[in-house]
């Protein structure tokens, strides 16, 4: 058989190397890539990664038998702090997270949106310096029907040693998150992430129960043509978050994307362009998502890859949270897209 000539057999064999290179950047390896560093934080960081990754792995097991299986959808019949019915895939998932940094050394307390107080994990509190801020499940009301879901979370390092139990350093900007992202629970698992050093995505490997590196430094396209928003609120918006909605409508060139989770919705207009709004209501102004382990996760997330996220006033990561469970109007996506929504509400057009 006649060899391949010298420079083609290269050409090959680099394409293969690269390709096993691929393959073989997972998460972790990921973050100390970022941060040219084996220092102790640099390991910590990757650990932290690993350890969330594990978290989406068991819980995207899990959803992809929930049809199979007795007792994993539906509702409890608990309703939790925020006054919303909690349902068992919730409940799972909130434990998944603890349950993977017990005996981790890493994070001392878990705050998220299923527990009224943030979480301490004794053991890890001597030497754990660091804060996990979640929503395990996002997108519920999508669970029984199988839609796609998502995991949000923010890392933050701990400030002080919080003897009195009040997580009071919590109460901060989201300039204080050292790492953010979200998992993706879709026709595959993606885990998307950033330490302040862009955004990068992968997805989950199945055969090799690994996330697998899919795309380095993500940037949002200046504009796209995707809002995203529950117009069934319309009644109840302020005027001119209804007068930005009726300029969409009498514009050629927009098109309406809503799925009933904020991870999918915002993942597509991540990649695609557009926005994302979940504006405050008459009767309740702050809205309804939850600063500190949504907006403010989603928004360093959205601005490290190039956009923007604000409450029509001010940035979502200037925003200094005044307690654990606060509520925040939301616009986040492109950064012209997010300027028209905001100047709708400060200019009235
Ligand atoms: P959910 O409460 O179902 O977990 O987290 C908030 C969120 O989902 C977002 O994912 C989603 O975009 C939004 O709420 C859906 O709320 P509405 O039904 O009010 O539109």
């Amino acid at each position: 058989m006649a060899r391949a000539p010298e420079s083609l057999e290269l050409n090959t064999n680099e394409v293969a190397d690269k390709a096993l290179d691929r393959d073989c950047t997972t998460l972790s390896r990921h973050v100390l890539q970022q941060l040219q560093s084996f220092s102790p934080q640099a390991q910590d960081l990757s650990a932290l990664m690993n350890r969330i990754a594990l978290a989406g792995k068991l819980i995207a097991r899990r959803l992809s038998r929930a049809g199979l299986m007795e007792g994993v959808l539906g509702f409890t019949g608990e309703v939790n702090v925020q006054g919303e019915s909690v349902k068992k895939m919730d409940v799972y998932a909130n434990d998944v997270f603890i349950s993977v940094f017990k005996q981790s050394g890493l994070v001392c307390r878990l705050a998220s949106e299923e527990m009224e107080k943030p979480y301490y994990i004794p053991e890890n509190c001597p030497i754990g310096r660091y804060t996990l801020l979640y929503d395990p499940i996002d997108g519920s009301s999508n669970t029984d029907t199988n839609l796609s879901l998502g995991s949000i979370f923010s890392i933050r390092q701990q400030e002080g040693s919080d003897l009195n139990g009040e997580a009071a350093d919590l109460l901060a900007s989201g300039r204080q998150q050292i790492a953010a992202g979200y998992i993706l629970y879709g026709p595959s698992t993606m885990l998307v992430y950033t330490i302040g050093r862009g955004v990068h995505s992968f997805t989950l490997d199945p055969s090799l129960g690994e996330f697998i590196l899919t795309e380095e430094n993500i940037r949002i396209p200046d504009h796209g043509s995707v809002y995203s928003v529950n117009e069934g609120n319309f009644w109840q918006w302020d005027e001119p978050i209804r007068e930005y909605v009726r300029y969409v409508h009498r514009t050629e060139g927009y098109t309406a994307r809503y799925s009933g989770a904020m991870v999918s919705d915002i993942h597509r207009i991540l990649l695609q362009g557009g926005v994302f709004l979940y504006p405050g209501t008459l009767p309740k102004p702050e809205g309804k998502l939850r600063l500190l382990y949504e907006s403010a996760p989603l928004a360093f997330v959205i601005e490290q890859a190039g956009g923007r996220a604000t409450t029509g006033h001010m940035d979502i990561l200037e925003v200094v949270a005044k307690k654990l469970h606060q509520r925040t109007p939301l616009i986040i996506g492109s950064p012209k897209d997010v300027a028209k929504v905001e100047s709708f509400i400060q200019n009235g057009h």
